[in-house]
């Protein structure tokens, strides 16, 4: 059984296993522990992160980036309309009404969903885990923002299942920061003792995290969380590109905005200028060569004037503070640290902020960039058989309170609940009694809309099946189970009917048939029967989205690798073979066959730049196997040569 923790941000996906030495987190095949949330597609082939990466000034109607934050949105959601001006690949309205993602891939117009998109990343990130671990990896955690809502999961979820993982637990960022923090701590309050309290901070590059935990030792409790989903790295970024197109309007008369290639060399030299800023107080220069119309740009900033840009952004760093503190009642002489990750908690003026705010010095004990992914790991450790870990129970929060509504003959026409208030600990299972003589509906609503990061407040519409009346004619008591489960989700898990007992007596509890039939939220295709744990309920792929499907993505994938592998060998082949007709074979090889052989390489390297540039695997086989022929005789006499001597140094050895 595989143990691994993924964290896929929005900008950095890192992978952390366990392996018998503990939690490490491993590198990709470029070295990189951290592997870019990119995906390209391309008319041969995918690329998915660090080349993915690559692509995007070559192909960057079909490189996609910062998909994150689409699970489980509708198309018509205000911050996917906002976001679309801005990406250089297009958004597609999906017939569920869904956010679908169009490139052109194998030649064909192509949409995927969201949840195909992520899968192709999480595939990737799996394969890179299985190489290190040398094992088939399908047990995982995966870290998803503490504001994510039913919707957004659920989405996460299916795009595991579509990637080959078993997802043990989605884990909220900052809860996987508190375990990776508290798991190894031997100096923790015994549990009848005062909690040490510890805020966590995470600001990454789309969103805003802080949660505050109670420590004892064995355990840890979320008190709080707050977030500001749309604060984070990338909105520095943008106030430096949109300083310097206005600057390089007035000074090179160029409209950047007009082309988004040069938009994207822009964004990438203004994030490194940005990182640079964080070390450095003096003025730095950005230099492009070549950006538009062949001109080279130039221009300069410093922190000074980056802080006063951004003033605004940096103003939204205490709401947050604010809020996880006064719901957490906690008082700030009664935190024990403020620990900060996130790689935009490295901007000076972010932490200094918290540092004011909390009137202490933060904390940078854990790995700004790793630590959500080793918490994952060690949740996954926790969950799995297969692993030895310390004992360490994690309860965590409802991000927002959830409401169940019905119809109701007797409460002006419906009845409410509110089944989940804020910050309820999660997972958390309840039972309610409703007294009904026939089938009834339930529908989940998130009740306090202003919280919520988009205007969707749908959860689940449920039904009730198989109520009927008491045999003399009462109501039944019908007992309705509901649940967040370890990932977040909410689900109306079970329904069974008590049965009045004749006389006197307790009721007797009868799990006969009321079924719950979740009838699923509108965008989900198909009806749903309710699952105890409440996984799978999101729609499958949806029809619509694309008619490639996964197996034969990967089976394209292989061919494409194949075709070029073949390439590549007449390629080396025919450099390997021109070094060794001037080296070690020059002796064995007659002039005339020499030059002969030399033309067919010189041959079949010009074609390889020209119509051998993009051929049938068979044909570069063949191609490779008519040198071969050739050189075969020569290569043979330098090794019958080369062998004589070896040959008598054995048997000197067997004397
Ligand atoms: P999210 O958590 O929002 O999903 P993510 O996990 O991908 O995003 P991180 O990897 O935590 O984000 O952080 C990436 C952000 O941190 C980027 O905006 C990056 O530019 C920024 N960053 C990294 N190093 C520095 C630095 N030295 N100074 C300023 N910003 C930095
Ligand atoms: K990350
Ligand atoms: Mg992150």
């Amino acid at each position: 059984m595989s143990v691994v923790g993924i964290d896929v941000g929005f900008q950095n996906c890192y992978i952390a296993v366990a392996r018998s030495g503990g939690i490490e987190t491993i590198a990709n095949e470029y070295s990189d522990r951290c592997t870019p949330a990119w995906v390209s597609l391309a008319s041969k082939n995918r690329t998915i992160g660090n080349a993915a990466k690559g692509q995007i000034i070559t192909n960057f109607k079909n490189t996609v980036h910062g998909f994150k934050k689409f699970h489980g949105r509708a198309f018509d959601d205000p911050y996917v309309q906002g976001e679309k001006p801005k990406l250089p690949y297009s958004l597609h309205k999906l017939a569920s009404g869904n956010t679908g993602i169009k490139v052109r891939y194998l030649d064909e117009d192509k949409v995927f969903t969201i949840e195909q998109v992520t899968a192709m990343l999480l595939t990737k990130l799996k394969e890179t885990s299985e190489s290190a671990l040398k094992k088939p990896v399908v047990d995982c955690v995966i870290s998803v923002p503490s504001f994510f809502t039913d919707a957004e999961r659920r989405s996460v979820m299916d795009s595991t299942q579509i990637a080959g993982l078993n997802c043990l637990r989605l884990i909220n960022d900052t809860t996987a920061v508190a375990l990776a923090y508290g798991i190894y701590k031997q100096d923790l309050p015994t549990p009848e003792e005062k909690p040490r309290n510890v805020v966590f901070v995470d600001l990454g590059h789309s969103s805003f995290q802080v949660s505050i935990s109670a420590f004892n030792k064995g355990k840890l409790k979320v008190l709080a969380t707050a977030f500001d989903p749309y604060l984070g790295g990338r909105n520095f970024d943008e106030v430096l590109v949109e300083h310097f197109c206005e600057e390089f309007k007035a000074r090179y008369n160029l409209n950047v905005r007009e082309n988004p290639r040069a938009i994207l060399r822009l964004s990438q030299e203004c994030e490194k200028l940005k990182k640079l800023m964080s070390a450095n107080c003096s003025d730095l220069p950005i230099n492009i060569e070549c950006f538009m119309n062949d001109i080279d740009v130039t221009g300069k900033m410093n922190r000074v004037q980056f802080e006063e840009l951004c003033a605004p952004f940096l103003m939204r760093v205490e709401a947050p503070l604010k809020a996880v503190i006064e719901q957490s009642k906690l008082s700030r002489d009664e935190i024990y640290a403020v620990e900060v990750v996130g790689g935009a908690t490295r901007i000076p003026s972010i932490k200094e902020r918290i540092s004011k705010f909390f009137g202490k010095d933060v904390s940078t004990t854990l790995n700004a960039d790793e630590a959500v992914a080793r918490g994952c790991a060690l949740q996954c450790a926790i969950l799995s058989p297969a692993f030895k870990v310390r004992e360490f129970s994690i309860t965590d929060v409802v991000p927002f309170p959830i409401t169940l509504r019905w119809k109701s003959p007797t409460e002006d026409g419906v009845g409410e609940c509110e089944v989940y208030s804020k910050n309820h600990a999660a997972p958390f299972s309840k039972v309610i009694t409703f007294h009904k003589d026939e089938p009834f509906d339930l529908e989940a609503f998130y009740s306090l809309p202003q919280e919520l990061p988009y205007p969707d407040i749908r959860i689940g519409h449920f039904s009730v099946q198989n109520v009927v009346p008491q045999p003399d004619g009462d109501s039944s008591k019908v007992k309705v189970k509901v649940r967040i489960n370890v990932h977040g989700i909410f689900s109306v898990s079970s329904a069974s009917l008590i049965e009045k007992q004749n006389g006197e007596g307790e009721d007797v509890q009868m799990d006969m048939e009321a079924t719950v039939q979740n009838e699923g939220r509108p965008e989900d295709q198909t009806k749903m029967q309710v699952d105890q744990e409440g996984q799978g309920q999101g729609d499958q792929l949806n029809e619509d989205a694309s008619s490639c499907s996964k197996g034969q993505m990967i089976v394209q994938d292989k061919l494409e690798k194949e075709r070029n592998d073949a390439k590549n060998a007449v390629e080396e082949y025919v450099y390997d073979l021109r070094d060794k007709l001037c080296g070690i074979y020059e002796k064995y090889t007659t002039e005339e066959d020499s030059n002969r052989l030399t033309l067919m390489l010189e041959d079949t390297e010009n074609w390889l730049y020209e119509e051998g540039e993009d051929q049938a695997k068979q044909i570069y086989v063949d191609k490779l196997e008519d040198l071969k022929r050739f050189a075969q005789p020569i290569h043979d006499r330098h090794r019958e040569q080369e062998d004589r001597p070896r040959a008598f140094e054995e048997m000197g050895k067997m004397i």
